[in-house]
């Protein structure tokens, strides 16, 4: 164990520091399905990292395309100028998201990809002569990174509350969430199409010809993993359609094979205008983003002198040389195994294996889909999201990593993981559960 002063100087985002810092989790290392920490205790990865390393750690192709492409070019000016394989992994990922979206900008991160696609919206609106159209509309519960234009279309109180006046010009629908009626759901829950309709409240609110797009995640993953009710993207792509809004999905998390298609957006057979990617699309080697957008969108913007510029967007390391050979190597990784639809073959016996937790100690819901899941706690009286850091602790302690966020349990694999392996992530929060009882 280093000693303390070794830990002094990093501020280490999203972490109780304090807690940390008086006895660190170190990872040192990293090989398929699992970490090994400083003492070399060997951790399952039930995480994928943070819901990133979706075809496992430590990939040789993945690893050997970042090392040849170190060698060969370090970076290359993204404006202006460019270098191949940013096309090439444009048009590898193009193939790959549903007709229509196949317009790639790169990000280097989440958070970045949805602020590049709110001003994407904005801007779409403008040229093309409807420049009223500045509202964003997002939904209670999201997230969608932690800059200023995801922390305002989002809806975690604690990401928001204390930074002020965030943009202008944001309203939120009503979160998905309804234990009441939807408890226990194995799957898409039935009941909650309906709230989608909270898209015509804000248009008799603010009128539709001030709303630019609305931003939600098709499942929302951070805020403990809350699936769609059945027909619910559905109608909310209609009454977009209807009023003219453009309709982004946030598939940071369930981009690259977590539900069972390679984007949410196929699972459920709704196509958004525009998307938003990350983590998987690396496979959380090197930090890169995208949005993808709809071809006529792209379209829109090409007017005017063909020598000007016509989106004034973009970050030095968009397209980062490194980031593309990772990506090129990960979409190579995820077709040979066929990874990106193994999280539909792996969901029943998933599916199975989480619900058995029913009826465990403080357990009070439980909701999964494709290679994701959420075992909610009834919170400590007085003390939210302490029941399930405890069972994160005490996890830790047994050899397996989980993430928790409120007091939601959340699995979100490798899709390269193993029945087995299952198992043991069950097994040992069930062991957990018990314990904290
Ligand atoms: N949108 C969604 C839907 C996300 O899940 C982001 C945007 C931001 O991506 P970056 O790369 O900027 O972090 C995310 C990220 C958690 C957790 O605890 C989830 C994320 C990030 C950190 C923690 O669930 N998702
Ligand atoms: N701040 C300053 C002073 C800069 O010059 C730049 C980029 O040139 C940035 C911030 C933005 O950095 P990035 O393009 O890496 O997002």
């Amino acid at each position: 164990m280093p000693q303390d002063h070794t830990l002094d100087a990093y501020w280490m985002p999203f972490t109780a520091n304090r807690q940390f810092k008086k006895a660190p989790r170190l990872l040192t290392r990293a090989e398929g399905m699992h970490y090994w920490d400083d003492q070399g205790r060997k951790i399952l990865d039930g995480v994928a990292g943070l819901w990133c390393v979706n075809a496992g750690h430590g990939r040789p192709r993945i690893v050997k395309a970042i090392q040849d492409q170190a060698a060969d070019m370090d970076f290359a000016p993204p404006f202006q100028m460019a270098h191949p394989k940013a096309f090439e992994l444009a048009e590898r990922v193009a193939a790959l998201t549903p007709a229509g979206l196949n317009k790639v900008f790169f990000t280097n991160s989440g958070s970045e990809a949805v602020e590049t696609a709110l001003k994407m919206a904005l801007a779409y609106h403008r040229v093309r002569g409807d420049a009223a159209r500045t509202r964003l509309i997002g939904r209670e519960r999201g997230y969608h990174g932690v800059n200023f234009g995801g922390i305002s279309v989002g809806g975690m109180v604690a990401n928001r509350k204390m930074f002020g006046a965030m943009l202008g010009g944001v309203d939120h629908i009503r979160h998905t969430h309804d234990p009441a009626r939807n408890a226990f759901s194995v799957g898409q829950p039935a009941h909650g199409a309906e709230l989608a309709d909270d898209i015509e409240r804000l248009v008799a609110l603010h009128d539709a010809s001030t709303i630019a797009a609305v931003i939600v995640e098709p499942v929302a993953g951070s805020t403990g993993v809350l699936v769609p009710p059945k027909g619910y993207l559905q109608r909310l792509r209609e009454l977009c359609d209807k009023h003219g809004i453009l309709l982004i999905f946030d598939e940071v998390i369930t981009g690259f094979g977590r539900t069972g298609q390679p984007f949410a957006a196929q699972t459920f057979g709704v196509t958004p205008d525009l998307m938003t990617l990350a983590k998987g699309l690396t496979n959380g080697s090197v930090p890169m983003g995208a949005v993808v957008a709809r071809e006529g969108l792209y379209d829109t913007f090409m007017q005017g002198p063909e020598h000007l510029i016509e989106f004034f967007h973009g970050y030095t390391y968009s397209a980062h040389p490194l980031a593309c050979a990772a990506g090129l190597a990960t979409l190579d990784t995820y077709a040979e195994e066929g990874l990106l639809t193994r999280a539909g073959e792996l969901a029943g016996y998933f599916a199975e294996a989480l619900h058995s937790l029913r009826g465990e100690p403080n357990v009070i819901d439980i909701r999964n889909i494709g290679l994701v899941g959420g075992v909610e706690l009834a919170p400590l009286p007085g003390e939210p999201s302490k029941r399930a850091f405890n069972v994160f602790l005490d996890c830790w302690d047994k050899g397996l990593l989980v993430r928790t966020t409120g007091d939601t349990v959340a699995f979100s694999p490798p899709l390269i993981i193993q029945r087995e392996q299952i198992d043991q992530w069950v097994d040992t929060v069930r062991g957990a559960l018990r314990r904290a009882a």
